[in-house]
């Protein structure tokens, strides 16, 4: 998969060469390219963003830096062979990042993110990329953050861990797929006893059965409990 990042913080992203993610990029299975948004500034100052139309609080960015980054993407990705590619905008009017949204984009060719800063981004450019891609305005959750530089970050690792050969087990996806969308039992490993703390028994018995019958019902209590919402109606 080709992921491309459209940002004024660039650095942001070098934390992507290490861990699982650095190792699928040594290995081919994602080509990342970062852009500072700032290369395609009009005016020497380097100058992304001015005040709204209509007035109001902060700044928005310019649309023109955003026009020619994602030109310059677009023509790229046609010169490697690319043919529908996504392009995401974080941004806190979008639809939930979930995951089945993760396992829908996980399957596409190349995604392109546009990180926002300031207030967003003029509303022109999310009209002209759709003119020339199919495009996604994505939310990571109903909180408000500074930019979508850590929306970005989230998403491409809950989006890149589901390409095959990204992780390092694949049972461990398996294992998710089956989960029903309950929330998952408790996790116990070694030593037994733990500052006076001990495993529940039938984790120590062996007994398959009862094992599998246990963290289901750890699974319905703790999604009764903090995420009702998860379980279906009735
Ligand atoms: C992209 C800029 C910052 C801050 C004004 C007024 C109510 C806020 C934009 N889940 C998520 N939360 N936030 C983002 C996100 C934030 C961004 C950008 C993504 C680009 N900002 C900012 C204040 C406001 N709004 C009405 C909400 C707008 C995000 C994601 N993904």
């Amino acid at each position: 998969m080709r992921i491309d990042i459209v940002t004024i913080f660039p650095e942001f992203f070098s934390v992507l060469d290490v861990s699982l993610l650095g190792r699928a990029r040594q290995s081919g299975i994602i080509d990342l390219g970062v852009h500072d948004l700032r290369d395609y500034a009009y005016d020497r100052h380097r100058t992304v963003d001015d005040t709204p139309y209509g007035g109001g609080a902060g700044m928005v960015m310019r649309p023109e830096p955003w026009g020619d980054a994602i030109d310059g993407i677009l023509y790229a990705s046609e010169g490697r062979g690319i043919v529908d590619p996504v392009i995401l905008f974080p941004s806190p009017a979008g639809e939930l990042f979930t995951q089945s949204l993760a396992q829908q984009l996980s399957t596409e060719q190349q995604l392109v993110f546009g990180c926002g800063r300031y207030e967003g981004i003029d509303q022109r450019v999310v009209d002209y990329a759709a003119t020339r891609a199919r495009v996604k305005l994505v939310s990571m959750g109903d909180y408000v953050l500074n930019g979508g530089e850590v929306a970005t970050m989230a998403m491409i690792e809950a989006i890149g861990r589901l390409i095959p050969g990204v992780i390092g087990n694949p049972a461990s996806l398996v294992e998710e797929s089956h989960s029903d969308g309950l929330l998952e039992y408790p996790s116990y490993t070694k030593p037994a006893t733990w500052r006076g703390l001990a495993v529940p028994p039938v984790l120590m018995g062996g007994n398959h059965g009862a094992i599998a019958a246990w963290r289901r019902e750890q699974q319905l209590e703790r999604t009764r409990r903090v995420r009702p919402d998860l379980l279906p109606p009735e």
